[in-house]
């Protein structure tokens, strides 16, 4: 932690992308000897060394914390040879090829940082993306240095006795005292961040897949004993993601062997290490008493994730940290596909643009602002965002859209045919898709340069007498830090006009490319009043704004064949009701009554887009709204939503709720769909003010035969002031009080509750015997889930945002990675009244002035403050 503590005194160098230049030296063989023990474990390296090009420099191999033992060259100890530069071992060579040995010491138990090699729950486990192998062996620690791997280990058989690393198992057996070993050997080139291993006394769930070409994988998920029943959702969804991946982008599995293991303490959901995925337990575990339906999606979805990782990331891995994107974005959009692929895609998409909207978009608007490919940093670990991930996603999904289908595929078959074993970039992706489909991709390239989420200002004029009608474009990029003036971007939208009468489309959907800031678009044969329909599907990572009436948007809500399309209709609705209401204090529901009562009504719809479609959009996405985020005024008027919509259609929740309230457990989409709705209708049954909401909650509760059921109901009952509130929290929290991952969600709902109570609950919970700091779930399930509570969160008196940075800072001194991604509410200052914003502000810079405070803090708290 060296240049942790420098960090106050003297901020950390900033890294730009265009200093990228090739490594000076190549390692394409690395053997690594490890003598594993919780305490101390010593690490012996040797690299087989080649200069790359024709410079003197001396090699450079990456350390953090790391005391070189020993260090031989070519066998020999020559101590003249090499010294220390900071954490940097500096060896100077003669010739253009050796063989370099170190020997460090580390102590897992004592790495709290969770990066490098640590301990979780007695076993030992690896997380190097993106710079912690340097914390377990001297190394070029960079992602365009390839080399493949042997590792061998040691460690004792009772303790440790499974020995896991990438590539496959080639040697073992026992050793004296109590010891064994393993050795195992990778075959392919990779970088450092896909190292991993593990020693652990797992029990795996084993099953094998057959690749298209017929060569069988053997499978295994590594959990405790106990959890193996928890496995299964994951190895389906594993075989699933091998077939799909044959089937939709040709790419077959290319090793004997592959792993997964389940910890318990990870700062992320998940690593795609080479055959060796390493997981947050929370994205393996699942039966139906501990995991909700989102639980059971979030799994399959992030075990596909990392799967898809194995062509798209660690076969083509990224030339440097500023390409994260190109494995990332196209990583989520491929798992984003999976998953509609599975279930419903029009939810799906649902989902997926509901989380964009909730995490990137205020990123985007706000002092993080980073493109998809950013130009510099202070520290990587901070740019694992949702604009990298979500952003980027949405970026390869509308080269999709705009390619189609075939040409698209043609595109990433020649990307994974030319960049096959190579660290690439975003412009190598692009290039391959412009190569393969003949599209000039020149002015879209500006999305991977330019941040902010573009506005496009969209209005459709009818011209009755000549039966035309002419849709106008506007678009608006705004300013972002460092980037104050934007050039147009090309937009794809999908387009379609409605006949107000008929209600049919007029010649079908169209495909509109708006490259430019302004742009008319004229539509023929338009004999009637057209209602326009835009952006169907999400076609656009961008903000519309239309001047469509309440009327023409609950025509839409009611008709839309894009069921995307169709939803956005209503919340658009639902949003002008709610921005409207705190403008003016004077609240119309009708439109938005009648609507929803249309969608509930509506027999051909099935129950889960129903349960999205009438859900109020969050308090946060309505401050998102407004030039000034008044959080108060914002949680009443939804509130008042509510309360209306719950009287106002309270035979038609009944009615929902008796439907799906009989339904046993089975994980299906249909199932799925009508849990959602059945807990959705119980929140606005609640919010009613329905004297028997309560008994029915309660009952959800207590006789629930799945998670889902029982934790929408403790939802329900955790905002009530109702007697059988502290009950039920009492119940949850006794029938689960031995599984953290479900202890999770008993601090997250009471840390999400609207109760005006909730600040004094929270900061009571953080002084619960089960509340620690090392485990980061656990500090996500409380913290990060509170400041997520815009009402309480933004609490006038401050004490919200001190809490916050209090943690932010006792997070610090043991994980600045888990730390810094807690800073972000603070940053969204700019957004609310002054009173606050000075609040906010007074302890982004009371974190900035404490010493010692990690780069990951400083470089968010720093940017924070703008
Ligand atoms: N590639 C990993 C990221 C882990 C980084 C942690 N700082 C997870 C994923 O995207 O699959
Ligand atoms: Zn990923």
């Amino acid at each position: 932690m060296l240049d942790a503590q420098n960090a106050a005194a003297a901020p950390p160098p900033v890294i730009h992308r265009e200093d990228y230049r090739p490594p000076e030296w190549l390692v394409p063989d690395v053997e690594l000897h490890f003598d594993l023990d919780a305490a101390a474990t010593r690490v012996r390296a040797k690299l087989s060394v080649q200069r790359n090009g024709g410079h003197r420099h001396p090699l450079k191999l990456d350390g953090d914390g790391l005391i070189p033992v020993a260090v031989r060259i070519d066998g020999e100890p020559q101590a003249d040879a090499w010294r220390m530069d900071g954490a940097t071992l500096l060896i100077d060579l003669p010739g253009d090829a050796h063989t370099i040995e170190t020997e460090v010491a580390i102590a897992p138990e004592a790495n709290s940082q969770l990066m490098g090699l640590y301990a979780s729950g007695g076993m030992l486990c690896t997380q190097c993306e993106p710079e912690g192998f340097r914390r377990i062996t001297f190394f070029p620690d960079r992602p365009d240095v390839l080399s493949r791997y042997v590792v061998r280990m040691e460690a004792d058989k009772a303790r440790f006795p499974v020995l896991l690393s990438n590539g496959d198992r080639t040697g073992g057996g026992d050793l004296a005292d109590g010891k064994h070993w393993a050795e195992w050997r990778d075959p392919f080139f990779k970088p450092t961040y896909l190292f991993a291993l593990v020693a652990a006394d797992l029990q795996a769930n084993r099953d094998s897949f057959t690749t298209r070409s017929g060569k069988p994988v053997d499978l295994a998920i590594w959990v405790a004993p106990q959890d193996l029943p928890k496995t299964e959702h994951a190895m389906a969804a594993l075989k699933a993601s091998m077939a799909w991946d044959e089937k939709v982008y040709g790419r077959e599995y290319d090793l004997g062997e592959f792993n997964i293991v389940a910890v318990a303490d990870f700062n992320f959901g998940a690593m795609e290490n080479k055959s060796l995925n390493i997981f947050n337990s929370r994205y393996i575990l699942a039966d139906p008493d501990t995991a909700t339906d989102v639980d059971y999606d979030g799994v399959a979805g992030v075990v596909a994730h990392e799967y898809f990782h194995n062509w798209s990331g660690n076969r083509v891995t990224c030339r440097d940290w500023f390409q994260l994107s190109l494995k990332e974005g196209f990583t989520v959009f491929r798992d984003q596909s999976f998953s509609a692929d599975q279930g419903s895609a029009a939810v799906k998409r649902i989902e997926d643009v509901r989380t964009l909207r909730a995490a990137q978009f205020p990123e985007d608007s706000g002092p993080l602002a980073h493109p998809i490919r950013p130009e510099s940093y202070m520290e990587i670990s901070n740019f694992y965002t949702a604009t990298i991930y979500n952003k980027g996603a949405e970026v390869i999904r509308m080269l999709h859209t705009m390619l189609g289908p075939d040409k698209f595929r043609a595109g990433s078959d020649l990307y994974f045919d030319r960049h096959d074993g190579q660290a690439a970039t975003c412009e190598d992706f692009v290039t391959a898709m412009e190569d393969a489909s003949g599209v000039d991709l020149g002015q879209f390239r500006l999305w991977y340069s330019q941040a902010g989420t573009p506005r496009i200002k969209a209005s459709l004029v009818h011209e009755p007498a000549g039966g035309q009608a002419r849709l106008t474009l506007e678009q608006m990029v705004p300013p972002t830090p460092g980037q104050p003036d934007k050039q147009p971007m090309p937009v794809p939208l999908r387009v379609a006009l409605y006949g107000e009468v008929t209600g049919q489309i007029f010649g079908g959907e169209r495909l509109v490319m708006l490259a430019g800031a302004h742009q008319e678009i004229l539509f023929e044969g338009i004999g009637e009043r057209p209602i326009l329909s835009i952006n169907r599907g999400f076609s656009a990572p961008v903000i519309v704004e239309t001047d469509r009436s309440s009327a023409d948007l609950a025509f839409l809500s009611a008709q839309d064949n894009d069921p995307f399309a169709r939803y956005e209709a209503m919340q658009q609705l639902m949003v002008n009701t709610l921005v409207g209401a705190v403008a003016t204090g004077k609240p119309d529901h009708r439109a938005v009554i009648d609507a929803v009562r249309e969608t509930v009504c509506n027999s051909a719809l099935d129950a889960a887009f129903i349960a999205e479609a009438v859900l109020l959009p969050s308090e946060s996405f309505i401050g998102d709204q407004m030039a000034v985020v008044d959080p108060d005024a914002i949680h009443a008027a939804r509130e008042a939503l509510r309360q209306e919509l719950g009287q106002e259609l309270e035979d038609e929740w009944r009615a929902s709720y008796a439907k799906t309230h009989a339904n046993r457990y089975d994980y299906n989409p249909a199932a799925k769909g009508l849990r959602r709705l059945k807990t959705v209708a119980l929140g606005y049954m609640a919010a009613s003010g329905a004297e028997d909401a309560s008994v029915i909650a309660f009952r959800q509760f207590r006789d629930a035969d799945n998670m889902t059921d029982r934790q929408g109901a403790l939802g329900t009952l955790a905002n009530s002031a109702w007697a059988e509130r502290a009950e039920a929290l009492q119940m949850f929290y006794d029938r689960y009080r031995d599984n953290g991952l479900v202890i999770d969600k008993w601090f997250s709902t009471q840390a999400f509750s609207t109760r005006d109570d909730t600040i004094e609950v929270v900061e009571a919970l953080a002084r619960h015997p089960d509340f620690t700091l090392t485990n980061p779930n656990r500090i996500r399930s409380l913290v990060g889930a509170f400041s997520m509570n815009q009402k309480h969160f933004n609490a006038a008196s401050g004490r919200g945002y001190r809490f916050l940075a209090d943690f932010v800072l006792a997070v610090d001194k043991l994980n600045p990675q888990t730390a810094a991604k807690l800073i972000p509410p603070l940053g969204r200052w700019r957004r609310f009244d002054t009173a606050r914003a000075g609040l906010m502000r007074a302890e982004l810079e009371r974190v900035l002035a404490t010493p010692g405070l990690s780069k990951d803090v400083f470089e968010q708290a720093s940017k924070s403050l703008g």
